[in-house]
């Protein structure tokens, strides 16, 4: 769809002509997010300040039919940020302040731009602690956080986005600007609709504030960078780890090549990087407490197998091992095409999945790399075209893909824990939820949005 010279000059008239990209080479970075083979380009960028300008960008694209992709820091993986249909892409960037850092009631009120690590460090100069850390905490913003409801290393121990979100400000799609929750702890007043629109991809309303809880920050914390020779040591290790009764904050796991691949793309090395696969575990609390815990934990680890226990005490190693572990998904696309999967799965079928994938390995002939947050059981599986000719990989991935997702439901997983449906995985919707969901999904999504432009085609079509 082309928009008119009125349609952009209005545009122009609510959020200022500097604030409206037209230029096709000024419209190209906003049109892909992190994912790999998707993007579209919008008809034109819109960069408002104001909940009061995205109102009137509403109204306008409803009377207009004009579809909206709201979009925070792109660094999706589902293609939630890609304007599909073309149209106005919103972009947050210029909504990036944290108004307040509420150190009475322990909650933070921030713009829908403010990139995740600013409020992390924001608050760290209070004593207060903002825990989901997605891999792209340094570029990824709120609003996305909240559209995509983003897990991250930390969601063992502290949870989602969700479990933060205690208020905020939304226009509809239609344009009203409405509050919801506050500083409030509990709230049972209505159906939440704030939880509705936590994880709902950018689909029913756009965020424009939100009020986030804080916790106080951790006395101090320890890494523990295990390496295992075999996969079923260190996934066994893991699931012991989470049944010992001491609650790391991450427990992650790394397969060889995609710490390798990260060594290649940061030109550094990571301490036993032969290893056939790693865990990282990040345990934080009072100093004397979390030093109990990993020599308990490294002891459990050794027992079962591990090679070693590299202890990353002070914050130069720390970063560095976290450097490389939120490296991993950057560099595996920069390695080969690959195929980007997120499922999810009970913890007692974690042996189970990498069982049941490196069989599929075997089966199609690709490499299958994994890491990710195994203490969730929610794992990134990675399957690296490397030299498959194109025409064959084409045909081969929808078939693995349906195969890995088939495995993940009758396990009793789904097929997303943390990166979204969006375009990405929408033809695979109906293998995780039964049609009487999906439509009433559809249901909730014409009532936001009778006229279905708000990121239209994303999760399922209407
Ligand atoms: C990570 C992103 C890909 O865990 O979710 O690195
Ligand atoms: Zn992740």
């Amino acid at each position: 769809m082309r928009l008119d010279s009125e349609i952009i000059n209005s545009l122009g008239d609510i959020v200022g002509k500097d604030n409206v990209l037209m230029a096709r080479e000024s419209l190209e970075p906003y049109s892909h997010d992190e994912t790999p083979g998707l993007s579209h380009l919008p008809d034109v960028v819109v960069k408002p300040k104001t909940a009061e300008e995205i109102s009137k960008i509403m109204k306008l694209a409803n009377e207009k039919e004009v579809p909206v992709t709201p979009r925070a820091g792109g660094t999706g993986l589902s293609g939630g940020a890609v304007p599909w249909l073309g149209g106005i892409l919103m972009s947050f960037e210029r909504m990036n302040r944290i108004k307040e850092i509420d150190t009475e009631n322990a909650m933070a009120v921030v713009e829908s731009g403010v990139i995740v690590q600013n409020l992390e460090e924001e608050a760290a100069k209070y004593g207060l602690f903002y825990p989901p850390d997605p891999a792209s905490l340094d570029s990824c913003m709120i609003a996305g956080n909240v559209a995509e409801c983003a897990g991250g290393a930390r969601a063992f121990k502290y949870g989602v986005t969700r479990n933060y979100v205690k208020g905020m400000e939304v226009v509809l799609p239609q344009g009203e600007i409405i509050r919801l929750g506050g500083k409030l702890i509990k709230n049972v007043t209505g159906y939440s609709l704030m939880d509705l629109i936590v994880g709902s991809e950018g689909t029913l309303a756009i965020v424009t504030e939100v009020i986030l809880k804080l916790l106080p920050l951790p006395e101090a914390k320890i890494d523990l960078l295990i390496p295992f020779n075999s996969i079923e040591q260190a996934v066994n290790t893991a699931v012991k780890i989470i049944k010992s009764g001491i609650v790391p904050a991450t427990i992650e796991l790394m397969e060889r090549e995609a710490i390798k691949a990260s060594e290649r793309y940061l030109e550094k090395k990571t301490p036993f990087s032969d290893a056939e696969v790693h865990i990282l575990v990040e345990l934080d609390g009072k100093k004397e407490n979390i030093e109990k815990e990993y020599e308990i934990l490294g002891e459990l680890a050794l027992e079962n197998g591990a090679i070693d226990v590299y202890v990353a005490e002070d914050k130069g190693e720390q970063d560095r091992v976290w450097e490389a572990r939120r490296a991993i998904s950057e560099a595996l696309k920069s390695k080969s095409e690959i195929d980007h999967e997120d499922v999810v799965v009970p913890i007692s079928e974690i042996p189970n999945l990498f069982r049941n994938l490196k069989e599929l390995e075997k089966k199609y002939l690709l490499k299958i790399v994994c890491y990710g947050h195994v203490g969730d059981g929610n794992i990134h599986v990675n399957v690296l075209k490397e030299t498959m000719e194109e025409k064959k990989w084409r045909e081969i991935i929808p078939k693995l893909v349906r195969e890995i997702f088939d495995i993940v439901v009758q396990r009793g997983g789904m097929i997303s824990g943390e990166h979204g449906i969006g375009l990405a995985k929408k033809a695979y919707l109906p293998l995780a939820l039964d049609s009487a969901q999906i439509e009433l999904m559809k249901r909730i999504k014409i009532a936001f949005d009778p006229k279905n432009i708000l990121n239209p085609g994303k999760i399922f079509d209407i």
